[in-house]
């Protein structure tokens, strides 16, 4: 019995050691365009860090069991029963709360006031109201309405207001690593500064995509997203003001063009 403890807990070491090796050194974690990305981004390594350990652990007993247990008849009744509580269950209990523990504390309470506090003075208030199966995006600062697209100025800090004109979406930009939920009657607010300029012409992960199953449509819920320069947003900006001035649209036309245009389906 101790012979096998020690060697699975070396195994159970070796296959921590090249799991958080790969972990620290191989870079596979989603890269945040936005401040408030980060935070998730973060966690997201310290989640990974924590899991190693418990998921070589169980790969060490799983491997090690077989490889000294294994028999080639077919067992016919249940081994000896486990009783007593034991130092190893002990040790578990504890380390496991521990981590659950430690994980609630940080990135738990530590980030999410930060991911969804709200930013009081935004340079930019962005409203956008989800639909089967569109958006709509209003710049309310600039009299700019209900344009299928959100273009947003690089190192700005933007308040997005929420809201479903039908049923639940959810309001997901994957480049930013941020998404929250559009509620009919309600308005949802995040606020965030996108830090890298891009757009879905070369970055498919900078669009809005609806996250909440929403009927026939949903996965084609989407529009472009383009990161730009202030000169750029302040020219586009005139662009919609100009294109909005030379043919007033009615809602219907305005939701038949979002949802031929914006993104081919
Ligand atoms: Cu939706």
């Amino acid at each position: 019995m101790k012979r096998d403890l020690v060697a699975a807990g070396a195994l159970w070491l070796i296959l921590t050691a090249i799991g958080e090796l790969l972990a620290v050194f191989v870079d596979f974690y989603p890269l945040a365009k936005a401040d408030k990305g980060e935070d998730i981004e973060h966690a997201f390594r310290v989640l990974v860090y924590f899991a190693v350990p418990v998921f070589t652990m169980v790969v060490a007993v799983l491997v090690y069991s077989f490889l000294r247990q294994h028999t080639t008849e077919f067992p016919t009744d249940d081994g000896p029963p486990l009783q007593g509580r034991g130092s190893i269950p002990l040790a578990w209990f504890v380390i496991t709360s521990a981590l659950t523990l430690a994980i609630a504390i940080y990135p738990g309470l530590v980030s999410i006031p930060n991911i969804f506090g709200d930013e009081p003075n935004p340079d930019l208030v962005v409203e956008v109201e989800g639909m089967q199966w569109t958006w709509f995006v209003s710049y309310p600062q600039h009299d700019v309405a209900r344009v299928s697209e959100l273009v947003l100025p690089v190192d700005r800090t933007v308040r997005f207001n929420i809201t479903s004109r039908d049923v639940l979406h959810s309001f997901w930009i994957p480049g930013f690593l941020m998404k929250i939920d559009a509620v009919p009657g309600r308005t949802t607010t995040i606020s965030l500064k996108p830090t890298k300029t891009g757009s879905y012409q070369t970055d498919p992960n900078l669009r809005v995509q609806c996250a909440e199953l929403c009927g026939l449509f949903h996965s084609k819920m989407r529009i472009p997203v383009s990161v730009v320069s202030d000169e750029e947003f302040a020219a586009w900006l005139e662009e919609q003001a100009g294109a909005a001035d030379a043919a007033p649209l009615s809602e219907e036309t305005e939701a038949a063009d979002a949802l031929s245009g914006g993104i081919e389906r």
